[in-house]
């Protein structure tokens, strides 16, 4: 068999850790689905993976949605955050730790980066008077906001509504870090992808870097400042330092040398400042490694329209498994949106992509493979005589795939990746019509033997593939094709059915979506 591509080697990604300030939507299941899926890829293809997720705690938000509900912060925080626990598993995402601010290892973090930074002379005292986005945790410039129509001060590229405030706080001396991070920007095009989020931010910081308020007095919602406690962190500082309390810093020196770097930041696209100006700046300051690359997916529309709760467009996550089926809807999101871009879901495009993609282009044809097998050879894979040309040709087809999966993947780019496949599928589907085996049964055994094995191996072949993306119905297809369920890591595609075996009676994997 053929080596495996990560030969254990380590490879460390996370995603956003969200704001548990109410229940978690489909973006954030989005991105959940998109990075499990990307962690699967890579174990499967031999990497020793770590996949982290979980919640940010901290902030002014927080702070003001439990005075608001009358609850007290830690108890909102913790309710919520269960709910997107509960959300990455019904995902059935593959995490290795669902991190929460507020964990006490977290606090260490954070304190010590803190640190770092100060002792780097990097962090002073100063007073802060600006405009401040709650929303977005987000301080504004003067030249970054305008007036609506109301008469409210707002961010002038989101319409958040700002408030003024004036406190005395610590800064982190962000504007002395211009050069090196353009250096950074154009010395490693590969930091951030997309390419235009790139282009977004190289040109963000040509325009002129100004320091950065990094602590907050008018709240104590927050981690302490090491020696002043009564400064909280800005929740910025503390959220971006998640990733580093997940592989064990300032303590655990093995974990953290094993898988850091991080070799990929998922985030959505409204949060790369964060995560491509402020968190390389930080690291930098506190001679930490730099991260190998951030990747910010867009944003899910609702038919086009923003979801939100006065439109009455906002779909609960869970309530979209129930009536779809997770898989199904995982592979509509990879498949349907570009990854990096904005996407539309509606529940006709859902529907389309099940029964034409799933149902018609996959099922139907396992099955149709499957049921002939088991009806002109008693179930036993058969032996293909010599192949043709066509034949010789879907196999190589096939065999070609992992490769055009690892290129589009390690881009990220999900869905080329999921279209190497169904094109493949599709290119199958031509393939028995036109050899028709339910005819060549009458006169040609022999034949039909080696047009059903080439189809048994086109399907094995995407069903290992396609795990990363549904890894349930995947699981099932393999058991279908008997094939070792401690045997499914990526070198599997290279090895070949083996004439012979029996086969159970197949059932269909992806049923038609009746409404
Ligand atoms: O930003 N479509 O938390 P968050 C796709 N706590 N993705 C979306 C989306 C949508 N409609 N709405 C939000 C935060 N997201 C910070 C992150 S990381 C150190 C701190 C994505 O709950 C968003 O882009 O507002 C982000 O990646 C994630 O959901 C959490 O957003």
């Amino acid at each position: 068999t053929a080596a495996s591509h990560g030969q254990s080697r380590p490879f460390y990604l996370t995603t956003a850790i969200a704001y548990p300030n109410g229940a978690p939507h489909i973006g954030h299941a989005y991105e959940y689905i998109s990075a499990d899926t990307l962690a699967r890829f890579k174990r499967l293809d031999g990497f020793d993976v770590r996949f982290l997720t979980g919640t940010d705690v901290h902030g002014q938000k927080m702070q003001q949605t439990a005075e608001a509900e009358g609850i007290p912060t830690d108890e909102l925080a913790n309710r919520n955050s269960d709910q997107f626990q509960a959300l990455q598993e019904r995902l059935g995402s593959s995490f290795d730790r669902f991190i929460r601010t507020s964990d006490a290892d977290h606090q260490r973090a954070s304190e010590a980066i803190w640190q770092r930074m100060a002792d780097a002379g990097d962090i002073y005292l100063d007073k802060y008077s600006g405009w401040y986005d709650v929303r977005d945790e987000a301080f504004y410039a003067e030249a970054d906001t305008s007036t609506d129509d109301a008469g409210n001060r707002v961010a002038t590229d989101t319409g958040h509504k700002l408030t003024w405030t004036e406190e005395e706080t610590y800064f982190f001396r962000l504007s002395a870090f211009q050069d090196r991070l353009i250096e950074l920007y154009e010395s490693h095009p590969e930091f951030i992808g997309p390419d235009v989020r790139r282009n977004e931010v190289l040109s963000f910081v040509k325009g002129g870097l100004n320091d950065l308020s990094i602590s907050r007095t008018t709240f104590d919602w927050g981690v302490p400042v090491p020696g002043h406690p009564d400064h909280v962190m800005y929740v910025w500082v503390d959220a971006l330092t998640n990733y580093l309390t997940g592989v064990g810093f300032p303590d655990d020196d093995a974990t953290m040398r094993r898988y850091w770097p991080a070799d990929l930041h998922i985030i959505g696209k409204d949060i790369i400042r964060f995560h491509c100006v402020y968190w390389p700046a930080f690291l930098l300051s506190a001679g930490i490694e730099l991260p190998k690359r951030v990747f910010a997916h867009g944003f899910l529309f609702n038919k086009g329209e923003k979801m939100s709760k006065s439109v009455g467009n906002v779909v609960d996550p869970q309530a979209l498994i129930d009536e779809y089926g997770l898989d199904p809807v995982r592979y509509f999101f990879l498949r349907e949106v570009s990854y990096g871009q904005d996407g539309s879901y509606s529940t006709d495009a859902i529907v389309s992509r099940i029964n034409a993609d799933l149902a018609n282009e996959f099922g139907n044809l396992a099955q149709r493979t499957l049921s002939m097998i088991v009806k002109y050879f008693d179930g036993a894979v058969p032996q293909p005589a010599e192949y043709t040309a066509d034949d010789a040709a879907l196999l190589a087809r096939a065999d070609g795939l992992l490769e055009q999966m690892r290129g589009h993947f390690d881009d990220q780019a999900i869905h080329l990746g999921i279209e190497v496949l169904w094109s493949t599928l599709a290119e199958t589907n031509r393939y028995i019509s036109a050899q028709e085996p339910w005819k060549l049964s009458k006169t040609d055994l022999e034949r039909t033997g080696t047009v059903l094995y080439v189809c048994a191996e086109v399907v094995r072949i995407v069903a290992l593939l396609a795990q990363p993306v549904m890894p349930t119905s995947c699981a099932t297809l393999l058991d279908l094709l008997v094939v070792d369920p401690d045997a499914r890591e990526f070198t599997a595609t290279a090895t070949r059915l083996a004439p012979g075996t029996a086969l159970p009676k197949p059932s269909p994997v992806f049923p038609r979506y009746e409404a």
